[in-house]
């Protein structure tokens, strides 16, 4: 589900390159979205039956696609499941964009009614139909928030003793509390819960991944045939931090740092990605067992940080801008990915030069790249008087 989007595509395909049978749900959301927004991706991504026929003439495989807006049309997504009773749901689906859904009220109704009746439905779904599905869904590191922390974070739940009235302590696993930044953030946060419901009430295997930032664009499977090539966001709206840097970087832009940079937050290449979800789909948790959370992540960085490296190799200048974002102006974090690693992840680093083939195709497709869809126009918080910042103290509330 939302298989045609920057993370489902090359998964789809590397699903079904593994001898997997991929149905693609999608309702193509993203695309009407780049159209609203007056953006495109760098990348000049084919429309999805082009896609198909290129996969099919490529490897001779087959991928199907259905268009369902899966947070609407439950009947729909309904009758599909009866008919194919897949093994396992993969979820994408849902609008990923923290700044769009800080754009405005419309924006923010649209991400919390589309995200959440898009992981509730398929849940619904699966009890309705009497499947024994297993769910994967694509979470968000968001969900822990970016207070310093002095601890790494666990993967999902910490046990919390709660005082007894004898003077004993009760000890509990709980989820670990969430601290969202952003409209679209609190919808994966309200995700947890509905999965913590699903998995109790009804014996749903599922798996929440926690993911970092995706960065680069092309995987083994999409690099085959230009038709296969990934989706390749850069604008204020959808483009993430690194991704920008190099397409910034390509054309002669200033690096955009926003406030002094200090944000640090978890980083995972595309190929590794895929990697991750097929490993959670061959590692479904039984029925009845608790939702099993893993840390989709494979490194750190500062903002400032990143910005020296890409500004190191190519030269390209750094601005410092005032942070649209109301979020810590500096933070620590530290995270566990052991879940992974024992089921043998093997992280790619920014080290590793992979970086210089994401900039290869920021170059091959700079002249795409229009230069007043770059700044970032969605403001966090109304500004009256001072610039706001969030302390320490407001972010722990
Ligand atoms: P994307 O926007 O490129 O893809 C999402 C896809 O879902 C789009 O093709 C869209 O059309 C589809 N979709 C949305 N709502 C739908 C609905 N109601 N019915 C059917 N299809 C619908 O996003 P992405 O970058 O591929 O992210 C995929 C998932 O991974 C998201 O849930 C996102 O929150 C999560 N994630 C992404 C990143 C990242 O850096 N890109 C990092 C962490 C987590
Ligand atoms: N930032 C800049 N300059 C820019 C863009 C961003 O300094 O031009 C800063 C932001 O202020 C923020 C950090 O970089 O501190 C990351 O921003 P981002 O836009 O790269 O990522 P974010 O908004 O957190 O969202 C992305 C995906 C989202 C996913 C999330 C994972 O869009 O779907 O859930 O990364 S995580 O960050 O771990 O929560």
């Amino acid at each position: 589900m939302g298989g045609d989007g920057f993370c489902g595509w090359p998964t789809a395909l590397h699903l079904s390159n593994q001898g997997y049978d991929v149905t693609i749900v999608d309702n193509l959301s993203r695309r009407k979205i780049d159209v609203e927004l007056g953006t495109q991706s760098l990348t000049p991504i084919a429309d999805v039956e082009t896609r198909l026929r290129a996969w099919k003439d490529v490897t001779g495989k087959v991928v199907r696609f259905e268009n369902i807006d899966i947070a609407n049309d439950h009947e729909a997504l309904l009758a599909l499941l009866m008919q194919h009773k897949p093994e396992s749901i993969v979820h994408f689906a849902e609008q990923r964009a923290a700044p769009y859904s800080m754009k405005g009220p419309s924006q923010k109704r649209y991400t919390v009614n589309n995200n959440i009746q898009a992981t509730h439905n398929p849940l619904v779904a699966v009890v309705e139909a009497g499947l024994e599905t297993h769910i994967v869904h694509l979470g968000t590191m968001g969900v822990y928030g970016y207070d310093t922390a002095e601890a790494s974070l666990p993967e999902g739940y910490v046990t919390v003793g709660i005082p007894t009235d004898d003077g004993g302590m009760h000890k509990r696993d709980i989820l670990y509390p969430t601290n969202p930044g952003s409209v679209y953030h609190l919808t994966k946060s309200m995700d947890q819960l509905l999965f913590q419901f699903y998995a109790k009430n009804d014996r749903l295997r599922i798996i929440d991944l926690h993911q970092g930032i995706v960065w680069g664009t092309q995987t083994s499977e999409t690099r085959l045939d230009e038709r296969l090539i990934n989706r390749f966001d850069y604008d204020g709206d959808y483009g993430t931090v690194l991704n920008r840097f190099l397409v910034q970087a390509a054309i002669g832009y200033p690096l955009s740092v926003y406030g002094t940079g200090g944000q640090t937050r978890a980083f995972i290449h595309i190929e590794d990605t895929v990697h991750c979800i097929e490993l959670a789909v061959k590692n479904p948790p039984g029925a009845g067992e608790m939702v099993r959370i893993r840390n989709q992540i494979a490194e750190y960085h500062r903002v400032r940080d990143l910005a020296e490296i890409v500004g190191e190799i190519t030269g390209a200048e750094i601005a410092r801008l005032e942070n649209p974002r109301l979020e810590m102006a500096e933070n620590e974090l530290r995270a566990s990915n052991d879940s992974f690693v024992e089921l043998g992840f093997e992280p790619t680093l920014l080290k590793d030069g992979i970086l210089t083939e994401t900039m290869e195709i920021c170059q091959a497709y700079r002249d795409r790249c229009d230069i007043n869809t770059i700044p970032s126009t969605a403001e966090w918080v109304t500004r009256r008087g001072d610039p706001l910042q969030l302390t320490e103290d407001l972010s722990a509330r």
